[in-house]
């Protein structure tokens, strides 16, 4: 563990290493605002730039991805995890329901949005056609087959969310805090429309957009920022 990190200056504040334009760096951040828990993020420790997949960074996160939480000593990455880190660190503001029939419909949508959702809208879509390759790297045939799967992941998600407040129920959750920035990047998309094609998700966007931790997070995205 790299000395900074035991540093007490750093101790026990909560940084997520990322920068504030990653959708899951967003996830946390947004988790962090909904249990009233400050975080700093962004790609840099205690002032000092860290580049993507550098040895500072690795050190972290072997595998070279973000978000890492550090919390005092502590490290963790996987945003569902960090999530749930949280809930066990400030048990008092936990975000899990209590009710294990509830907790398993969470954890089944925080899985299905993490894993399914984010390779079809993030992955084959949204980073292929604005990622930095700007498009050039998909074929018309490929730019269809991915838009179709986004309308039928959309479809399903909608049916999910269906009259309720919130995508498991009547409060917000972790299936909430993946989700809403991987809806804001739809919405964000040029004249594609998704969102108004598949209500209640528009308005369920908008319904988190207005809340405070939707003011501060689900906000035109800085690329310039580190
Ligand atoms: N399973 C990881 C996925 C993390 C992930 O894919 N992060 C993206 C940014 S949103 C990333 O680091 N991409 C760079 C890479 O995979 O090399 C999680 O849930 O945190």
């Amino acid at each position: 563990m790299p000395a900074f990190i035991l540093n007490s200056e750093f101790a026990m504040t909560l940084h997520i290493l990322g920068p504030g334009y990653s959708s899951l760096v967003r996830s946390v951040r947004l988790y962090c605002l909904e249990k009233g828990l400050q975080a700093s993020f962004g790609m840099h420790l205690g002032g000092t730039p860290v580049a993507l997949r550098s040895p500072e960074h690795l050190r972290l996160q072997p595998l070279g991805q973000v978000p890492v939480l550090l919390h005092g000593e502590q490290v963790v990455f996987e945003t569902a995890v960090i999530c749930r880190y949280l809930d066990q660190a400030f048990p008092e503001t936990s975000l899990t329901p209590v009710d294990a029939r509830a907790a398993l419909e969470v954890a089944q949508w925080a899985s299905a949005v993490s894993s399914t959702v984010d390779a079809r809208v993030i992955r084959r879509y949204l980073l292929r056609i604005a990622g930095p390759k700007g498009g050039s790297a998909i074929t018309p045939e490929e730019l269809a087959q991915a838009q179709a799967e986004v309308e039928f992941t959309l479809a399903a998600v909608a049916h999910q969310l269906g009259e309720k407040p919130f995508l498991c129920g009547e409060a917000f959750t972790l299936a909430d805090a993946l989700l809403a920035p991987m809806l804001d990047y739809l919405e964000r998309t040029p004249g594609a429309g998704w969102l108004a094609r598949h209500e209640p998700l528009g308005a369920y966007l908008q319904r988190l957009k207005a809340r405070p931790s939707g003011q501060q997070v689900l906000v035109a995205p800085d690329f310039t920022a580190p």
